[in-house]
């Protein structure tokens, strides 16, 4: 049974296949030749994430759920929220952790949820909706980097008493410029002592987590591949999909997973609705994601340079993924 009267659904008006062909036409020019990650989500893309996440070698989304398990009451009593915002939301899943906890502690009334990907979204409000009859719900379909992250988060309500999470290791499809945008960004779109909850991936085993991006059944390879039938569907390219190879690095220097789709031959494509023709020789390479591991000490010192002071911080047992709370603090004179 869903209540769909209380569901406020917002499209965010993008020109999805403008910007599709605008990504496509300045990445794939460009050396090193690349796409950025949000187009992996279309209904097939969203759930072959979901179901990367319950790959046995894709540790960030159990440790995570593990962790807001232990902390979200905890949370609850920190915050006092009264609004949940959640950027990324995908299927809410890990959500509910929260979403339960400040219900319980009886301050939560709305929740306000964020993805690119309007399958996902819907399905996730209407999972939500049956399950908490008397929370406030909004759904906004959009690109949060739209404008360097001012434009993107616009669109999103702001409501008293905010708590915005950024779960699952999102945070790591950023460079380090776009993270300094981003955090500037939600630090605007927040009042002095409202929080930010961030899910991160830490610097783990090497052959851990290039497991977790190169999974022994081929999910991930999937998922990756997967943008090329976007590209196919939307633009009409004739990317042959199948002559591509999911390659998962782990940059050293950059400190993040590189994940690419390498051409087992010497190629030419046509991106139709691009007009763009693409000449790959064998071997060559597309980036199409970056997943950036951190530091914590590094990570929760770009906070505190955008505006926002620690609160407190979990870590798993194995030291791979952390959630870090923090407060926005009063802009300085
Ligand atoms: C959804 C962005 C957090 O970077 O780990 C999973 C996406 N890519 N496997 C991540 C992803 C390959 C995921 N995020």
């Amino acid at each position: 049974m869903t209540k769909p009267h209380r569901i406020d659904m917002h499209v965010d008006p993008i020109n999805r296949e403008e910007s599709l062909i605008s990504d496509v036409q300045q990445g794939l020019s460009q050396r090193p030749r690349s796409l950025p990650p949000k187009w992996f989500y279309d209904a097939a893309g969203s759930e072959l994430f979901e179901a990367i996440t319950r790959l046995p070698e894709y540790y960030p989304t159990r440790t995570e759920r593990a962790l807001l398990r232990e902390c979200a009451s905890e949370i609850a009593s920190l915050t006092h929220a009264e609004t949940l915002v959640e950027l990324g939301s995908g299927s809410s899943e890990k959500t509910q952790l929260l979403i339960d906890a400040l219900l319980a502690a009886g301050t939560l009334t709305t929740y306000v949820a964020q993805d690119v990907s309007e399958s996902a979204l819907l399905g996730a409000m209407n999972d939500i909706a049956d399950r908490y009859p008397t929370l406030d719900l909004h759904g906004v379909v959009s690109d949060f980097s739209a404008g360097d992250f001012r434009d993107g988060l616009r669109s999103l309500p702001h409501y008293p008493d905010s708590l915005l999470a950024f779960l699952g290791g999102t945070i790591g499809n950023l460079v380090p410029e776009e993270r300094a945008h981003f955090f500037a960004a939600v630090r605007q779109k927040l009042k002095p002592g409202e929080h930010l909850l961030v899910g991160v991936g830490l610097i783990a085993e090497e052959t851990d987590m290039i497991a977790a991006y190169d999974d022994a059944e081929g999910v991930t390879a999937r998922f990756n591949r997967n943008v090329l039938d976007v590209l196919n569907r939307e633009l009409g390219a004739d990317f042959p999909v199948d002559k591509f190879r999911h390659v998962a690095v782990w940059d050293r220097a950059n400190s993040w997973i590189e994940m690419r789709l390498r051409a087992v031959e010497a190629m030419t494509v046509e991106v139709k609705r691009a007009e763009l023709s693409l000449h790959l020789a064998e071997g060559e390479e597309i980036r199409t994601e970056i997943s950036a591991k951190f530091d914590l000490g590094s990570f929760l010192a770009e906070l505190e340079v955008a505006g926002f002071s620690r609160v407190t911080d979990w870590r798993d047992p194995m030291n791979r993924f952390a959630l870090i709370l923090v407060n926005a603090v009063p802009a300085s004179i």
